[in-house]
């Protein structure tokens, strides 16, 4: 048997007019994408029901990306120099084969380790997990999306028994009376969204907003909590406490559709107003009002993000909101509920096909015995050669260098080495690798650590499907040929795989006999995508999961009549309130935290390169409040250092009434000696192994003053 050819085109100059989707976030607008690969336009898809039209500026510019001068056009090798040299895909392919062959041989199957990302496709997404468990048969797979989603999912798994980030279409944001957002900076991170926002406003509907700074989003709420860090668990308590205690809570739906509420009542009833307020610095007043707000609401959204999610008590933090969504009978009401809004453009579906360590395609468990027999099956082989559960993400980069650990890793749309929590200890294992290859379009601060940069396809060049925040499935097009001497990721791991001899669970030449396995792996699971097609997705503007056959209508709105749990009921979760992993004290005396910026997408390596987002920013910056910047004699402008139990980094200061005085802020998107994360927390929530980006304590320092001490 031979590996069937993957169809390559090589027209480059026809101009075109293609309906597709943005690159970046969770959002995934929909947008026109005309002329050329070397000159693309992009515009505002108006008929797309997500974003109407609506773009940001990183959709705008996004097509710089495509013909950018740094794209990679060829396989590299690193030297002992450091230098990268050009190879060819034959040299590149088998050099990576023989080093992966020869680490499992000495050191066993699971020596090796897969990093994968929520940026790719749920074809790629699918492949890569089935490549880790077939082709290599290593139990280490998993992506970045521990680092962003898995504290919600994990809260909504337990609650609910379904993870899917919001259970109602976007649209529905409009028509709630009162909107509760938590932990999130739609103006910067999803600015079309705020379109809903203003729809919702202008009916006379109330927004408010959950943040320690008073973001750009906070400053469009009605009502802004700007709680002390850390401190959400306790502000859902008190919030729950005057439901309880002002008789705002829905007794029957509690009754009829909920399990455990008088558990969570002997709890909530030791979170009275002036304790919380307390804990969070909230004052009692505004708790009280936020609390009549939400109650005395015919429809309520409570939305959560990473601000809430990123912590070492992530999944509590969720289930404590979602606690209070329960008790006011929100899930499954219309223009009501609680969701999560997903972060990286397949953020959804990329959790859902098996690149996360303990999971099987159609958001199965990879322990579930009647699940591993179902994807064995699927895929041709013994139940008994699919490896186990492997370890989490931050978990695998650190047993590198470990009895056990992983000694070679593939990495597939993730730039690690800004991205992660404590990056400098993560940079050193990456070092520490006996092998590291890196597939992008750039040279990322990744790539530049790895032995084998393997250039790939951009979104314009290849197509796919992606999974919306909403669960929307959505198509995204090749509008453009690839520039000559990159291969799509399909190509990539299939070659790979009949290389490893492999080849027969491998024969696929392009996306849709990828999503076609797919669509038979998800069959019968919770992410059930077994009656979408191209076709339908293309006909109904996306189909929502589960969609489980072909005249299926699909899954707009979750939870109208029952929830997927062994009861058909929700659960409610005893949470309480305790601190982050790291608290400031005498050395350490600030909060620090970190977050996005409107112009920069994760760890800006697609973004820093766009020259007009450059422009508008160069470099990243800290808020610090007036005051604060008083106490250490700082201005707008100045260098301060920053040190952490970690490290320090020195970076311009922005003085800000937009933040507490207790805490600073500092965005994530650049690497190096600018990296926010050589400072950050690895603690991890002990159930999702989520990272607390949001929370470390912090010094600053003037620099004249830390030059002197040094
Ligand atoms: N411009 C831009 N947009 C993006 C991205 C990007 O990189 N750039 N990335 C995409 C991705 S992958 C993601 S995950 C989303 C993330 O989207 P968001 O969650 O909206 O973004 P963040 O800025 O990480 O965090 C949101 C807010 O959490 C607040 N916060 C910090 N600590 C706490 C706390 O203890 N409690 C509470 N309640 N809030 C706190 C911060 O002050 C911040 O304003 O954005 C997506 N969209
Ligand atoms: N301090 C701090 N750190 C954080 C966060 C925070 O709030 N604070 N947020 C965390 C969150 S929510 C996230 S999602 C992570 C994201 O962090 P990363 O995982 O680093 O995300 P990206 O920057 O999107 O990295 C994607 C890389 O893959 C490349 N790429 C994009 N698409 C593809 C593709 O289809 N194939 C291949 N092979 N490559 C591709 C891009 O060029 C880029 O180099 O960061 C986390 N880190
Ligand atoms: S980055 Fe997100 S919000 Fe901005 S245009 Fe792209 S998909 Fe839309
Ligand atoms: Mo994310």
């Amino acid at each position: 048997m031979q590996k069937p050819v993957a169809f390559q085109k090589n027209h480059t100059f026809k101009p075109v007019n293609v309906a597709t989707h943005c690159p970046y976030c969770a959002f995934q607008c929909g947008i026109h994408l005309k002329g050329s690969r070397e000159q693309a336009k992009v515009a505002g898809n108006a008929t797309f029901p997500v974003n109407q039209g609506g773009l940001c500026i990183k959709g705008w510019t996004a097509p710089a990306t495509l013909s950018h001068p740094d794209r990679l056009l060829t396989p590299l090798a690193r030297q002992a120099s450091g230098a990268f040299l050009p190879i060819t895909w034959d040299e590149a392919l088998s050099r990576i084969v023989q080093a992966f062959q020869e680490e499992q041989r000495r050191y066993g199957p699971h020596a090796v380790g897969i990093f994968g990302g929520g940026s790719l496709t749920n074809e790629k997404a699918y492949l890569l997990g089935k490549f880790a468990r077939v082709a290599l048969g290593t139990e280490h797979i998993d992506y970045n999306g521990r680092f962003c989603m898995s504290s919600a999912a994990a809260a909504s798994i337990r609650a609910f028994g379904i993870d899917r980030g919001l259970p109602f279409p976007i649209e529905d944001v409009a028509h709630a009376e009162v909107i509760l957002l938590i932990g999130s900076n739609i103006a910067e991170t999803m600015p079309p969204m705020m379109q809903y926002i203003d729809q919702q406003q202008n009916r006379g509907g109330r927004l408010i907003t959950v943040d320690p700074r008073t973001s750009t989003t906070a400053r469009a709420s009605a009502l802004h909590l700007r709680l002390m860090p850390g401190t959400d668990a306790a502000l859902a308590n008190g919030l729950l406490h005057i439901l309880i205690r002002d008789g705002l809570i829905d007794q029957n739906y509690i009754r009829t559709r909920t399990d455990d509420f008088d558990q969570i009542k002997a709890v909530a009833a030791t979170y009275w107003p002036e304790r919380v307020e307390r804990i969070t610095g909230v004052p009692e007043k505004q708790l009280v009002q936020a609390a009549r707000m939400l109650g005395s609401a015919r429809s309520a959204m409570i939305l959560t993000a990473r601000g809430v999610e990123q912590q070492s008590q992530g999944v509590n933090n969720t289930l404590a909101y979602i606690n209070v969504a329960l008790a006011l009978g929100l899930m499954g009401r219309p223009y009501s509920g609680y969701g999560c809004l997903t972060g990286q453009g397949n953020g959804q579906g990329g959790r859902e096909h098996g690149q996360k360590a303990d999971q099987l395609p159609g958001y199965r468990k990879i322990d579930d015995p009647i699940a591993r027999e179902h994807i064995s099956q699927v895929w041709g082989i013994q139940e008994s050669d699919l490896p186990g559960p492997g370890k989490s993400a931050y978990e695998m980069l650190t047993s590198i260098g470990q009895d056990n650990g992983i000694r070679s890793l593939l990495v597939m749309g993730s730039n690690i080495a800004v991205s992660v929590p404590d990056a400098l200890h993560i940079e050193e294992k990456l070092k520490q690798l006996d092998f590291l290859v890196v597939a992008d379009f750039f040279l990322s601060e990744t790539a530049k650590l790895a032995d084998i940069v393997l250039p790939v396809t951009q979104w314009a060049e290849e197509e796919g499907t992606m999974t919306n925040l909403e669960g929307r499935v959505i198509l995204r097009k090749r509008a453009f040929d690839p520039p000559p001497g990159v291969r799509t990721e399909i190509d990539v791991l299939c070659e790979l795989a009949w290389r490893m001899g492999k080849g027969q669970y491998f024969s696929f030449t392009d996306a849709r006999q990828v999503f076609d396995e797919l669509r038979q792996a998800s069959a019968g699971g919770t992410a059930d995508y077994s009656g979408i097609t191209y076709e339908r997705i293309e006909e109904q503007q996306g189909v929502f999961w589960p969609c489980p056959s072909e005249d299926h209508p699909g899954t707009p709105r979750l939870f109208q009549e029952t929830f997927p749990t062994p009861t058909g009921r929700a659960r409610f979760t005893v949470v309480k309130h305790a601190a982050p992993a790291e608290e400031p004290d005498a050395d350490y005396p600030l909060y620090l935290t970190t977050g996005r910026v409107l112009t920069h997408y994760q760890s800006g390596s697609q973004t820093r390169r766009v020259g007009r987002l450059h422009d508008m920013m160069e470099e990243p910056f800290v808020e610090i409040h007036p005051s604060t910047a008083r106490h250490y004699r700082l201005a707008n402008g100045d260098l301060v250092k920053l040190s952490t139990r970690r490290g320090s980094i020195v970076l311009k200061v922005k003085v800000t009434r937009s933040i507490r005085e207790d805490t600073i802020f500092v965005p994530f998107h650049w690497g190096g000696h600018l990296s926010v994360n050589r400072l950050t927390n690895p603690a991890l929530d002990p159930t999702s192994r989520m990272p607390e980006f949001k929370i470390c304590a912090v010094r600053i320092e003037p620099v004249e003053h830390a030059m002197e001490e040094n």
